[in-house]
């Protein structure tokens, strides 16, 4: 990508909300029924919300009872002292900054206003010092992992802006707050969602517990985003849990102080949950022929090339032709654009689940890579056409 002059404009009008998007996006596991993040996306799929949503009715009250019956049962499960865990949750705060962050709409915006929020020229050419910075380390993980060095940067500078922003909320309250106190809208048609979405973090406390208890890390001092991720990658408990790696040999799973943990973490993640493919595809631009048909809004790669060419989309550059795909479609500066995901863009929207934050990921990591990008729009082809 080339500096434009309208670079540094959109960084300061993205800035606010930026910092909204990275501090909530995250790997997670994700909760049932959701539709766009880790536990708390930031950057849900569209469609975009137009209007703010009713004030939160909130419930600052945690009842003893309810807290008590947490305890008991969290120190069941992961064999935590439940004095301990009273004691933790008895210093804790219901905060009103982390329900507003939770209750703020959608950043469900269209992939043309949301690609200039990440993709600035700011970013890009922190993703490359980082880089340079930690050649060495990222070419060890890609060799063990498979996982580009460009890929995992693009992360960690989408996530954190390279590890200058983790979070300023402890994690302890952050968790507390949604897991006890998780903002309601009233709208009975929301509130299984907002049920399970409770349950989740009510989840992710508890094994917040047992993280502490794995890692020896001392859970009342860290600190995260609002929704509870940590460190460099923003792992959520039981991201950190299941998939977090020790890189440096050192017998610590350190995501919050060891860069050598936080690449091998995040390269174990993307294989382990997303299925990452050492050498794949991520994703490629395709054309769409004027009598192309729709293909179901999916992010798993189930179709064979064969079946989206026979459908009208066609990738632009050669792919291994066996490699499986889903149509992604984007609502472009310069109008609709088609691409074809595969498997290792599905990996990337396990960390995040939408495909806005998948392609933001991707085409950081290609900036940062200094390769040239394909964002001008595609004329759709005759029937019947060959793709270029
Ligand atoms: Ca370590």
């Amino acid at each position: 990508m080339t500096r434009r002059p309208t670079a540094r404009r959109a960084l300061i009008r993205a800035t606010t909300l930026a910092l909204a998007l990275t501090l909530a996006a995250c790997a997670t596991t994700q909760a049932p029924s959701t539709t766009g993040t880790p536990a708390p996306p930031a950057a849900k799929p569209q469609p975009p919300v137009p209007s703010p949503p009713p004030a939160p009715v909130v419930q600052p009250v945690v009842t003893e009872q309810a807290r008590a019956e947490f305890a008991r049962e969290t120190a069941a499960k992961y064999s935590v002292d439940p004095a301990y865990i009273e004691s933790v949750l008895s210093r804790a705060e219901i905060r009103d900054s982390i329900i507003t962050a939770m209750s703020r709409p959608a950043e469900a915006k269209p992939w043309r206003d949301y690609r200039p929020i990440f993709i600035t020229q700011a970013r890009i050419d922190g993703g490359q010092a980082f880089l340079a910075q930690h050649r060495d380390a990222l070419a060890r993980v890609q060799g063990r992992y498979g996982v580009p060095p460009e890929i995992i940067v693009s992360i960690i500078g989408v996530e954190t802006n390279y590890g200058t922003n983790t979070g300023k909320y402890p994690v302890v309250d952050a968790l507390y707050t949604l897991a006890f106190a998780y903002p309601r809208t009233g709208d009975p048609a929301k509130v299984d969602r907002e049920n399970s979405r409770q349950a989740f973090f009510r989840s992710e406390l508890a094994q917040l517990f047992a993280l502490g208890k794995e890692t020896g890390l001392d859970i009342t001092t860290l600190t995260g985003s609002y929704a509870g991720a940590m460190g460099w990658g923003q792992f959520m408990p039981s991201s950190y849990r299941d998939y977090a790696v020790d890189g440096n040999g050192d017998g610590k799973r350190d995501l919050f102080n060891s860069t050598d943990d936080v690449f091998a973490s995040i390269a174990n993640y993307f294989v382990k949950k997303g299925g990452w493919v050492r050498g794949g595809t991520v994703t490629v631009r395709a054309n769409r022929a004027v009598d192309a048909q729709d293909v179901p809004d999916s992010l798993d790669p189930t179709f064979t090339l064969g079946d989206l060419a026979a459908r009208g989309y066609r990738p632009l550059v050669d792919v291994p032709p066996n490699q499986t795909a889903t149509l992604v479609s984007l609502d472009g500066a310069s109008g609709p654009e088609y691409w074809l995901g595969f498997r290792n863009f599905y990996a990337i929207t396990r960390y995040n689940i939408s495909k806005h934050y998948a392609m933001a990921v991707y085409q950081l990591s290609e900036a940062i890579a200094g390769r040239a990008q394909e964002t001008t729009p595609v004329a759709a082809t005759e029937p019947g056409q060959p793709s270029a």
